[in-house]
């Protein structure tokens, strides 16, 4: 929800001694490579520029067709593309993009970044400047003036977000919050206080008090969970039912690439299923991830108009990433993959158990039939559902994202996220709804406490490539058609029948669901099941939800794509984040929106398709003082992909 950073909850940041051998591509880079691109860069000229800090190190994925040739050619060590990193970089009050060649050791590329819009913060600047206000003379006055203990004070760190000013320094707004009595401090927010430092210099450069507000009751605000835990698991002791080399996971038809980035979090790559039939492996999904988050509040005062947070470029799920708890987060049969990142001085930093995989018995039926008519016999068959879920949560501040990826023996991909955590709340003179005479934004979730309303859209990135990289969308558009103009036989007046449209360019392919039945399809036209349809994979889409800011508003044009919950793109490789790559103050000048400007052909291409899961949020009372969590997704399922369902075994 926020960009704020609750230092209590981060993971354990711990120096990394781990060693792999590289065995794919797209693997992130592993503690070894960052630390040698970080002596790389401080033994470049940029090692003489003050203030050098790491914000971005990832892996500079090497050109499609040489990961799917390396892949094609049994993985041979003498196909295997480029190992290369991409940094950005902060120096001399500048950001510098560079790309480092990891084979020879050398800076491939270097430029100094002049466009509008900053890099991700990193958790440095974000601890530091969280100290700021209790340093600060005037900050101390405001508490005392309240009757407050300064030490009982935790300040977070807020993006500024951007309203037209030309900023000329990385800048954070800064909100403070009560502990006394709880450890959960988002529910009592000192409020009245509008605090903006520069993260360059590392000082407060505006300071207001208005001094008005009441401090909500710590009473019957803690979540701290009894403790107990159930000592057994009905799984416990299941066999896990997959392997994995590398990051290579391999479970039951499904062979994919897990990764871990600090801006993504998980990534999966280069997804196949195993098609019995034709006993081979056959393309889905190259890359799926998330690639942007906005979540935009709806309070337009002063001290909550800037909270408009695009958590993925602003600060990153990977670096949000919470070592998750056995038995809490993940069940007793499943597998735990640590996460390695830079951190801001270049260091390799692990977060522990990031990424967790199991093999989930939902109790499900995957099919079932019940056959009666044939003579003497009562025919009963099935198969229970058992899926393999790959899961990481990212704790941005006070919202937590549980992120799913569920693959299916049927050749699905469910994905998903569960919104949980603590709202973001205002205190309020209120303590009664009754009381209430003018808008305040949002509900009474508690006394003195309002929970504004506000959105979460996660965008995801899904570079499908359906049996090969060569693809179509269609809109698969239902009908109502007249009966009686086909045949005058039938007492019928209408049935539905599919009309079926390609979208030859971008524009055709950004979609506001719900306006008319349609089921939405990634085809390639070059490929054909022995019936001869295109074979496919579907999306099919949950709740439509669309940004209702208007077109105009300053985060709204940061966020454009937010007005589509569908795009489609042809794919490149720098096309990557939704919100655009410098998306701290950015102005939405690059972007999903502005690419799929450009109209370019996608019918018969690779192309991209982005889907947006979104959530409109007018809290309850039940989402306090820690809501449930709250699920929204999506699925890819396949669609004339196989000759028939791929469970019944032939
Ligand atoms: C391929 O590279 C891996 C890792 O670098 C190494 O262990 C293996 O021996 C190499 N194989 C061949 C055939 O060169
Ligand atoms: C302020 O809080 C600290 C830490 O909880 C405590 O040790 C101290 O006694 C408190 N001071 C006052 C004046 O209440
Ligand atoms: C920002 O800079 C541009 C170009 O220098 C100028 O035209 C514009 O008025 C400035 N806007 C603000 C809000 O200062
Ligand atoms: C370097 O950091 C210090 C302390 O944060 C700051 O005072 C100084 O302005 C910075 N220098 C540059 C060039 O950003
Ligand atoms: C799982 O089973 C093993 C042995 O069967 C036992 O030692 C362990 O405590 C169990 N773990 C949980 C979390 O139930
Ligand atoms: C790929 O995308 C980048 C960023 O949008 C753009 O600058 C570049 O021209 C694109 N390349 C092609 C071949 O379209
Ligand atoms: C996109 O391109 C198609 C085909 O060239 C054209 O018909 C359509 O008007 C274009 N749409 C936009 C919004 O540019
Ligand atoms: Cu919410």
């Amino acid at each position: 929800m926020s960009m704020t950073v609750l230092f209590l909850v981060l993971p354990f940041v711990l120096q990394c001694c781990l060693t792999s051998s590289l065995l794919h591509p797209l693997d992130p880079l592993d503690s070894t490579e960052i630390d040698q691109v970080r002596l790389i860069v401080q033994n470049s000229h940029l090692g003489s520029l003050p203030n050098l800090t790491f914000h971005f190190v990832d892996v500079e994925e090497p050109e499609k067709s040489h990961v799917l040739k390396w892949l094609s050619s049994n993985k041979v060590n003498g196909s295997f593309p480029y190992r290369r990193a991409k940094v950005v970089a902060r120096a001399g009050g500048e950001t510098h993009e560079l790309i480092v060649d990891l084979a020879t050791g050398s800076i491939k590329s270097e430029d100094v970044y002049a466009g509008h819009g900053y890099p991700a913060f990193t958790f440095n600047e974000f601890f530091q400047v969280s100290r700021l206000p209790l340093k600060n003379p005037q900050f101390k006055d405001s508490i005392l003036k309240r009757g407050l203990n300064l030490s009982e004070v935790t300040c977070l760190p807020l993006t500024t977000g951007w309203f037209g000013e030309n900023a000329t320094r990385r800048a954070v707004r800064i909100a403070c919050y009560y502990r006394g009595g709880t450890t959960n401090i988002f529910s009592r927010p000192i409020q009245s206080i509008s605090i903006i430092s520069d993260v360059e210099s590392m000082q407060i450069v505006e300071y207001v008090d208005r001094y008005k507000s009441p401090l909500p009751r710590a009473e019957g605000t803690d979540f701290q969970s009894s403790g107990q835990r159930p000592n057994s698991d009905p799984c416990n002791g299941t066999n896990t039912g997959f392997t994995m080399k590398g990051h290579e996971v391999r479970w039951a038809n499904w062979i994919f690439h897990v990764a871990f980035n600090a801006r993504a979090g998980l990534i999966i790559s280069t997804a196949s299923i195993y098609d019995a039939g034709r006993k081979k492996f056959r393309r889905v999904l190259y890359r799926g991830h998330v690639s942007e988050t906005f979540v935009p509040y709806m309070d337009p005062t002063s001290e909550w108009y800037f909270r408009t947070f695009m958590d993925i470029g602003e600060f990153g799920f990977g670096r949000s990433a919470s070592s998750l708890v056995p038995l809490t987060d993940c069940p007793s049969n499943a597998v735990y993959m640590d996460g390695v990142m830079a951190g801001a001085d270049g260091q390799a930093q692990e977060v522990s158990n990031a990424i967790c995989i199991f093999e989930r018995y939902a109790g499900d039926v995957a099919w079932r039939h019940t056959e009666v008519g044939v003579p003497g016999r009562v025919i009963t068959s099935g198969v229970q559902e058992v899926n393999l879920v790959v899961r990481m949560v990212a704790t941005v501040g006070n919202y937590d994202y549980i992120l799913d990826w569920e693959f299916k023996q049927s050749g699905s991909i469910k994905v998903g996220v569960s919104l949980t955590g603590v709202l973001e709340m205002k205190a309020t003179p209120y303590t009664d709804n009754d009381q209430i005479i003018k808008d305040i934004y949002g509900s009474m979730v508690a006394e003195n406490t309002i929970g504004i309303n506000h959105d979460h859209f996660l965008t995801y990135y899904l570079d499908l490539d359906v049996d090969g990289s060569s693809n179509s969308f269609i809109k698969s558009k239902l009908k109502t058609a007249r009966a009686t103009a086909i045949t005058a036989a039938t007492p019928r007046k209408s049935y539905w029948t599919v009309v079926r449209e390609t979208a030859k360019t971008e524009a055709e392919a950004r979609i506001r669901l719900g306006l008319e039945p349609a089921e939405l399809l990634v085809v390639n036209t070059n490929k054909k099941t022995k019936l001869g349809n295109h074979v496919g994979y579907r999306l099919i889409t949950g709740q439509p939800v669309i940004s209702l800011l208007s077109n105009d508003d300053y985060p709204q044009i940061r966020a454009a794509y937010t007005k589509y919950q569908v795009w489609v793109t042809a794919y490149n490789k720098s096309e990557r984040w939704a919100g655009g790559f410098y998306t701290d103050r950015s102005r939405g000048d690059d972007g999903l929106a502005v690419w799929s400007r450009r109209n370019r052909s996608i019918d018969n291409k690779d192309i991209v398709v982005w889907y947006t899961v979104g959530f409109h949020h007018n809290p309850y009372q039940e989402d306090f003082p820690v809501m449930p969590a709250l699920y929204g997704g999506f699925e890819l399922r396949p669609a004339n992909f196989f000759e028939r369902n791929p469970l019944i075994k032939q």
